[in-house]
């Protein structure tokens, strides 16, 4: 989850994620160089020294401020579309999990385990324990296994939802009537935050994601535990 008044992403828990930070760290450095320049002219032209009234046109300049401008966009233009194209691939997955938005809780399916399915309530202040984030936790937590390509099937059952977990880079919408898909690869054991992220209703602040992430053994002993529980 993100620390109290924290500048910037979470740290990256997915390898995509991963990439995500790389490119906006890129685009950022972009954006540090253009407004120090304009800054700098803006600043040197309060001395008439650099201007001209009898300038009509200078050619050298003009071709430079066209050129440039044109290589820079481009420099952002294409390591944007390679993760664009990244996050839609859905490689070969080792679990699938489907996952339908409702007002105003989350409710999840195992088709590989068993047709395994639970809801996924927010824990409410009253209830909290020592440790637990307020309006963060859940009753029942999506449990995956790390270093497995996870698919997640997201859709809704009544309105407009979003399933996004920024530590894992991932963000789909949930559109009743429409099943859409998205993967996530857990690259590390731990609990991983998410909110509803598509205002959704009166309680859209109150459907938290809670992924929590364990070695692949730990994740079959759990399973099996799920399903005595059945
Ligand atoms: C699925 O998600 C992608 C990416 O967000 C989006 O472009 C596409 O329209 C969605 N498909 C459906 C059926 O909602
Ligand atoms: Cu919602």
């Amino acid at each position: 989850m993100a620390h109290p008044s924290q500048l910037g992403f979470q740290d990256a828990a997915s390898p995509l994620m991963e990439e995500l930070l790389h490119f906006h760290d890129h685009a950022m450095m972009f954006v540090f160089l253009i407004s120090t320049f304009v800054l700098y002219v803006m600043v040197s032209m309060i001395s008439t020294k650099l201007t001209d009234k009898i300038t009509l046109d200078s050619q050298g300049i003009e071709i430079i401020w066209t050129v440039l401008p044109a290589l820079i966009l481009t420099f952002i233009a294409l390591p944007s579309l390679r993760i664009l194209y990244l996050m839609d691939e859905v490689n070969d997955s080792y679990l699938s999990i489907k996952v339908m938005g409702h007002q105003w809780y989350w409710s999840y399916e195992y088709p590989d385990y068993n047709n395994h399915c639970f809801d996924a309530y927010m824990t409410q202040t009253s209830d909290l324990v020592s440790g637990d984030f307020r309006l963060l936790e859940v009753d029942n937590r999506m449990v995956v296994p790390t270093e497995s390509h996870v698919r997640m099937l997201v859709s809704s059952e009544d309105v407009l939802h979003s399933w996004a977990v920024p530590a894992l880079g991932t963000k789909m919408d949930a559109v009743p009537g429409r099943l859409n898909q998205t993967t996530f690869t857990a690259c590390r054991p731990g609990v991983y935050y998410g909110q509803c992220s598509e205002i959704c209703g009166a309680n859209h602040s109150f459907m938290p994601i809670v992924v929590e992430a364990i070695p692949l053994v730990n994740f079959e002993l759990w399973s099996m535990q799920q399903n005595e529980a059945w």
